[in-house]
């Protein structure tokens, strides 16, 4: 009797979901969707994830990991290379890969790696991103063109901003999850530290409130993580390459960077559900970008 209740029993499934893609095109976005939680930082700029960042999702008989990951172009620094090597690793030990497109990119934007994505021998599902910006008409030109080109692909017109057949993605991903113990402790949410987001949220108020290179010169480094009952106290370096990038940083009379604190305090308020004290400091490091030491020390190489 026994050995027929363990028969009736659904095996356990669990994988690796990449998500790739070309900088810009909402990766990041249909993560934080299949999560339920803003793990990863979403911007209008080019090149805001910098790392790849697992999504862990469970339920009673499946372990979703997804990985966002940086998006792909050519380095013309150290610090993309390594993004770049985040982006690959991505290709090699995924189970299934989510090709992230959007109704914007031209096909051949990057035929380089999407013949690489093409060579994957696992599943691909191609996501025609931001089709709340398109019309039916335009949409259907759009899909049998990416058929064409990419026949093996399975494609799924989306819009992970608005949730539109991210329930539909998701149930793909189960039909196609292969049988599996799960990989990480089934309350697990993400391999990476409560230090690690504070950075990002951090790196996010960057990205939006600088202008052109400001917010690709800088790094963030997490100096005090102090949890308290009532209250997390942080301290915070900002780094950047020059001497003028940091007066920039700081702004007239300290407003730039104070303006910084106060809009980043507020999301990691609602991040850990708790009331942060935040300090933050702007030092110069020159050249970190291009300094393997700079760059170990950040947590970029791989
Ligand atoms: N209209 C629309 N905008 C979207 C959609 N998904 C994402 N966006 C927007 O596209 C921009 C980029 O989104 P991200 O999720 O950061 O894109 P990404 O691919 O992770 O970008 P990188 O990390 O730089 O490679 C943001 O402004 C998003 O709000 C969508 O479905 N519709
Ligand atoms: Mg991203």
């Amino acid at each position: 009797m026994l050995i027929f209740a363990k028969k009736i029993k659904m095996a356990h499934k669990a994988g690796f979901v990449n998500i790739i893609g070309n900088p810009n095109v909402g990766k990041s976005t249909l993560m934080n969707v299949f999560v339920g939680e803003k793990l990863s930082i979403i911007t209008s700029k080019s090149q805001t994830t910098r790392h790849r960042i697992l999504g862990i999702v469970n339920g009673e008989d499946f372990q979703i990991v997804y990985s966002d990951t940086p998006g792909v172009i050519k380095p013309a620094y150290k610090l993309q290379e390594s993004m770049l090597n985040f982006s690959k690793s991505a290709l090699s030990d995924a189970d299934i890969l989510l090709y992230v497109t959007d109704i914007y990119e031209k096909i051949d934007k990057n035929q380089e790696f999407l013949n690489i994505v093409k060579q994957a021998k696992v599943p691909i599902l191609l996501i025609l991103n931001k089709i709340d910006q398109s019309n039916n008409e335009d949409l259907d030109k759009l899909v049998d063109m990416w058929h064409e080109h990419f026949p093996e692909a399975e494609i799924i017109p989306t819009s992970a901003l608005k949730e539109f057949n991210t329930q539909n993605i998701f149930n793909r991903i189960i039909d196609l999850l292969p049988e599996s113990e799960p990989f990480y402790p089934k309350d697990a949410l993400t391999d990476k530290t409560e230090r690690f987001f504070v950075q990002e949220i951090i790196r996010e108020k960057i990205l939006k409130f600088y202008k052109k290179e400001i917010p690709y010169a800088t790094e963030i480094e997490v100096e005090e993580f102090k949890e308290d009952e009532d209250i997390i106290r942080m301290r915070a370096i900002i780094y950047v390459e020059r001497e003028t990038q940091k007066g920039i940083i700081i702004g007239h009379k300290g407003v730039a960077i104070k303006k910084v604190g106060v809009e980043a305090r507020k999301d990691l308020e609602k991040f850990f559900d708790k009331k942060v004290h935040i300090e933050l400091f702007v030092k110069v490091r020159k050249d970190w970008r291009n300094k393997e030491d700079d760059l170990r020390k950040f947590g970029y190489q791989n």
